[in-house]
């Protein structure tokens, strides 16, 4: 079997998700600097994102975040989404900007508020049954910042009452991903802080609840692509917010920090059968390019993923079995390195070139003048974003 016939399949079938607030301004909490032609609307986000999968190929979906991307008509957003040849995606929850969430959203001590939250929530799920959207993402800032400030165990109570009562909101063909972050904006206590939680309220629910995993919410050095083959094999991996990190939650590109776990997460995909869009695990990108220009880095983070991916089809499964089987610990070991030194980037252009595409989907954006474009259009108006 060719390098090609080994990777092909399963590079066709991969989708990755584009989220539409790396369209808009980003930065940091000491500033964000604006970019010339970034979007000043969900409208234009979209056409960025669709940009993205003009040049892969690989990217026909754009997740939105609520209320950053809230528009009197979701209907004309979608329909207009499908003309540039893309879809909306995952709809996320925003309940950590409101003042009223100071001390937490779906896990407030107040009543109001968590009634407020959750209302939230179920507004997002009236968002997607017009979008189409399957997945509503769920990440909450909720916690504490200092010992006895709220009780653990009844903001634990508070958060099972609300994910169930928006389980109990979704259709059929609808899910939650529940996403966990070890700790940002709270300091003492997340109420989400990891996978082990954020698993205990999903099986309590049923299957449309899941678990995101976002690479840049764990500690450093934790091994994600253990709890990547774990949430697979109890089918309970929902997704990925892909980014790569340095130091705690950077939102970069993914792929730029540390290649080698990109491809080790992909290889536990491919492994568990994740690859198969059955499984149902979706790929997004949850960045921020606040230095970088934006559309271009979606391009290459599109394509960072394609590599690692490209590599984990190529790890020889018998010959790794076989290996592993024996308890020959280095040749197993060789196998596994031998498909991540391989330079797939040759082979990703051949693919590329075959459906159409250039080969080098950065070059030819920059060749296609929509950069120029866009800076010239959008001069006027407030540009977007995440409104931090
Ligand atoms: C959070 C989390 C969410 C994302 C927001 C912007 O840290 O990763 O997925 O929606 O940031
Ligand atoms: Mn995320």
């Amino acid at each position: 079997m060719t390098a090609a016939e080994r990777v092909g399949p399963g590079l066709h079938d991969l989708r990755i998700e584009l989220p539409s607030w790396a369209f808009g301004n980003s930065g940091t909490r000491f500033k964000v600097f604006p970019q010339p032609g970034v979007a000043r609307n969900p409208y234009e986000k979209v056409a960025d994102a669709a940009q993205v999968n003009r040049f892969t190929g690989t990217a026909p979906t754009v997740a939105l975040h609520i209320p950053w991307d809230r528009v009197d008509d979701y209907g004309a957003l979608a329909r207009h989404a499908a003309e540039l040849g893309v879809g909306i995606g995952a709809i996320n929850s925003n309940v950590f900007q409101d003042p009223d969430y100071m001390l937490g959203s779906v896990t407030n001590p107040s009543k109001r508020v968590r009634r407020k939250a959750i209302d939230h929530l179920l507004e997002c799920v009236d968002i997607m049954d017009v979008t189409g959207s399957r997945d509503l993402k769920l990440w909450f800032s909720d916690g504490t910042n200092y010992p006895g400030q709220d009780d653990i165990a009844t903001r634990q109570d508070r958060m099972a009452e609300a994910l169930a009562e928006v389980y109990d909101r979704l259709g059929s063909d609808q899910r939650f991903l529940l996403e966990y972050k070890l700790f940002e904006p709270a300091f003492y206590t997340m109420d989400v802080p990891d996978w082990g939680t954020a698993y205990a309220h999903c099986i309590g629910l049923g299957p449309k609840a899941q678990v995101v995993i976002d690479t840049g919410h764990h500690a450093p050095g934790t091994n994600i692509e253990f709890i990547v083959a774990v949430l697979l094999r109890a089918g309970k991996l929902g997704g990925f917010d892909f980014n790569s990190r340095f130091y705690a939650d950077d939102d970069l590109m993914v792929g730029a920090a540390d290649p080698f776990q990109i491809f080790r997460i992909m290889w536990e995909v491919r492994r568990g059968g994740g690859l198969d869009p059955a499984t149902g695990v979706a790929f997004m990108l949850d960045q921020c390019h606040n230095i970088e220009p934006k559309v271009a880095a979606q391009i290459r983070s599109v394509m960072n993923v394609q590599e690692a991916t490209a590599k984990a089809l190529l790890v020889d499964v018998d010959a790794l079995g076989k290996a592993q089987d024996d308890g020959d610990v280095l040749g197993a070991h060789a196998v596994f390195m031998d498909a991540f030194a391989t330079d797939v980037r040759p082979l990703l252009g051949e693919l590329r070139a075959a459906d159409g595409l250039d080969p080098d989907p950065v070059a030819a954006y920059h060749r296609s003048g929509y950069h120029a474009a866009v800076c010239a259009d959008r001069a006027d108006g407030a540009q977007a974003g995440w409104g931090a």
